[in-house]
């Protein structure tokens, strides 16, 4: 089974603080990225603290080494649990966020392949099989595998073996989380849950995925 992970994308600090404070008790973690917090800043973390649950940084970091350092190291700072880089930057920029998500003794997931319908352009033919060895090459703690195509989770689970999948796609982009449940770590789900107008009910409904959590 699966752990929960809702990306927050809502841009408005109140609208953000009470989706999370109603679905917190059904969720494993909060996925924050370029939308909230471009909109309410990196600081803003800081107050998620009261839900108890990991946080995740969505940046995509990509980038030379010296700058997704940086970047990561910032992440860290601001109290962020996990952080997510894209692989097709090569070696060294993924080991960059590894090494620093391990100074911090956090976690650092790679993109292997992406959920939306043009992902396909560029990340199969080979790609995406490639940065999931790289990111078990380089010990990133997992990779982010698209829901929306469960038969491309299952490959590159045949590459990454026992290393985490986080499955973004479940809900709005059209992926089933029942499909990819058994086969992922976490799934990680957005609109179906922060524009619902009932947050709490609608992360509830995916307790079926976290049984036994
Ligand atoms: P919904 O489509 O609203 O459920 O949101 C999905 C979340 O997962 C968004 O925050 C996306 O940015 C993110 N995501 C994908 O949808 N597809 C990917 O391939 C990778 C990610 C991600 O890295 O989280």
């Amino acid at each position: 089974m699966a752990d929960l992970i809702l990306a927050l994308d809502a841009t408005e600090k109140k609208l953000a603080l009470k989706i999370a404070r109603a679905a917190a008790p059904h969720l494993d973690a909060i996925k924050l990225g370029y939308p909230l917090i471009l909109s309410c800043g990196l600081a803003f973390a800081a107050e998620f603290e009261e839900f108890d649950v990991p946080l995740i940084a969505d940046f995509k970091v990509a980038d030379i080494p010296n700058t997704n350092r940086l970047i990561a190291e910032q992440v860290f700072d601001a109290g962020f649990a996990s952080i997510i880089c894209h692989g097709f930057c090569g070696k060294d920029s993924v080991e960059a966020c590894v090494s620093v998500a391990e100074d911090y003794g956090g976690a650092c997931f790679v993109v292997a392949e992406m959920s939306h319908p043009g992902a396909t352009a560029f990340f199969h033919g080979g790609a995406a099989e490639k940065i999931a060895e790289l990111a078990r090459e380089c010990g990133a703690d997992g990779i982010i595998a698209p829901a929306t195509r469960p038969e491309r989770v299952k490959a590159l689970r045949k590459i990454v073996g026992t290393r985490k999948i986080l499955s973004p796609g479940v809900g709005a982009q059209g992926g089933d989380a029942a499909a990819v449940a058994e086969i992922v770590d976490g799934i990680i789900v957005g609109r179906a849950i922060y524009e619902s107008d009932d947050p709490a009910a609608a992360a509830r409904s995916f307790a079926h995925v976290r049984l036994g959590r």
